[in-house]
């Protein structure tokens, strides 16, 4: 199954399922369900899946309000529908340097070995990434910031966990990053990584059940510049050095992590230095079954 967020002016937030171009509300007829992690807190405690527990909610019940997809994919405005964030994600954690490809052309930019060294190790790079007030979603802004002059986009496959670390969905993720900062020194990655507008995610969220082999997705980026697509590239999570329950075991070791957590898996689309973001470029990100998450790119 496959679920969105919107908001609509005058309601607030809402979830849905989509079936095609279609949004089914799921929220106009369970008005205690405003949000993804409402559905998941419910589902928690009668011991379901959100998918189990949708499919309870629908059947049966014919007087269901639809949408077009395209209606709701619109840019963020009070005063129209629009998706959000397909689910609050309380914290965002990152992994990184989980592709050969990350690995070897971090190395060859800063002259330096520590990529490599992660690459290979047991051990992976965590960091922390963002939260709610840092993030956007589908047709939300991403953002440079203000000391920063060679940002990029890290096109990401992202998973959320449960109330037990267990996955519950998937997402794609835009792991925005300052690169300058990072490769001026690597103690500054958290000035890299993590401000205003550094996070997008989306559209949807997918369900085990649906995306049954996660190890076989193909991720592809997009660059709009102007009118101009200046770069289209794509990455297989088959590529992956590393597999989530490895990823998890480190994140949830002594680290107390909070439900709906998305986690972030590393990019293996590494963009030129010379197409780094630019006020105005619009960056979409896509994979079949997860949709299209695009969004405009924002000087602060
Ligand atoms: O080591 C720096 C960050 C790596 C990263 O975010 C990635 O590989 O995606
Ligand atoms: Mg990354």
């Amino acid at each position: 199954m496959k679920f969105v967020q919107y908001y609509d002016p005058g309601k607030g937030t809402g979830v849905g399922v989509v079936e095609g171009n279609t949004v089914i509300d799921l929220t106009e007829n369970n008005p205690d369900v405003e949000t993804v992690n409402d559905l998941l807190q419910v589902a928690s405690a009668v011991r379901m899946s959100i998918a189990d527990l949708t499919d309870r909610m629908l059947d049966g019940d014919d007087e269901l309000t639809e949408y077009p997809y395209d209606l709701l994919d619109k840019e963020p405005d009070g005063g129209v529908m629009h998706l959000i964030m397909p689910i609050i994600a309380p914290e965002v954690w990152g992994f990184g340097v989980t592709y050969k490809r990350s690995a070897s052309i971090r190395d060859v930019d800063s002259a330096r070995t520590i990529y490599d060294q992660i690459y290979e190790s047991d051990r992976p790079e965590a960091f922390f990434k963002a939260t709610p007030s840092r993030c956007s979603g589908p047709n939300g802004p991403i953002c440079i910031r203000s000391d920063s002059t060679l940002t990029a986009t890290e096109a990401e496959f992202g998973y959320v966990v449960g109330d037990d670390g267990e996955i519950i969905g998937y997402t794609l993720c835009n792991d925005v990053s300052a690169w300058d900062l990072e490769r001026e020194n690597p103690l500054y990655l958290n000035q890299s990584k993590t401000y205003f507008g550094c996070c997008a995610f989306g559209p949807t969220l997918i369900t085990p059940d649906e995306l049954t082999d996660p190890y076989d997705v193909e991720i592809t980026c997009e660059i709009i510049r102007g009118e101009t697509s200046v770069f289209n590239e794509s990455a297989n999570t088959s590529q992956l050095a590393k597999r989530f329950d490895q990823l998890n075991d480190y994140l949830f070791r002594d680290n107390p992590i909070p439900t709906g957590t998305l986690v972030t898996t590393g990019t293996g689309i590494m963009i030129p230095n010379e197409l780094s973001m630019m006020e105005g470029d619009i960056i979409k990100i896509s994979a079949d079954g997860i949709g299209m998450l695009s969004n405009p790119v924002q000087q602060l």
